[in-house]
């Protein structure tokens, strides 16, 4: 009898010891759970951008040319995704639109695409990059984002 007993004791004990280790684990992950909190603003971010992004894809094909771009102007609305597909008619051009970080070289006849998402709103300059000519530094456009 004694023997039984010792071997429900010792039953019971291994029991809880197993019950011990499976609340382990959890409580790591309790003890884990300021890591992803920290990695949850970055998260909410992506959110954020996704809620601001308005789905739409604006392409425009544009030319560059002694000394203009044609067309000069884009308009978007903030949100948008843009796609640049811009080609220079003539001789080595640039384009340039430093607030968006966007400088691209256009080797003549070669089609060169620019995709970035419209996130800042206002006017901004768009510019040859690459020296074209007696009229370069007037070689300029505009991109409005409203
Ligand atoms: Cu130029």
């Amino acid at each position: 009898m004694k023997k039984i007993l010792l071997l429900l004791v010792l039953g019971l004990f291994l029991i809880s010891a197993c019950a011990r280790q499976q609340t382990n684990p959890e409580d790591l992950i309790g003890q884990g759970t300021p890591v992803p909190e920290s990695k949850m603003p970055a998260g909410d971010k992506q959110v954020e951008e996704k809620i601001v992004s308005t789905g739409e894809v604006k392409e425009f094909k544009i030319t560059a040319r002694q000394f203009q771009f044609e067309p000069a102007t884009i308009e978007v609305n903030k949100g948008d995704r843009v796609r640049l597909i811009i080609t220079s008619a003539d001789v080595p051009h640039g384009f340039a639109i430093s607030e968006y970080g966007i400088n691209e070289r256009l080797e003549p006849n070669k089609p060169v695409t620019i995709e970035f998402t419209a996130d800042k709103q206002g006017s901004f300059t768009s510019y040859c990059s690459v020296f074209c000519g007696s009229g370069h530094s007037n070689m300029k456009g505009k991109l409005i984002i409203r």
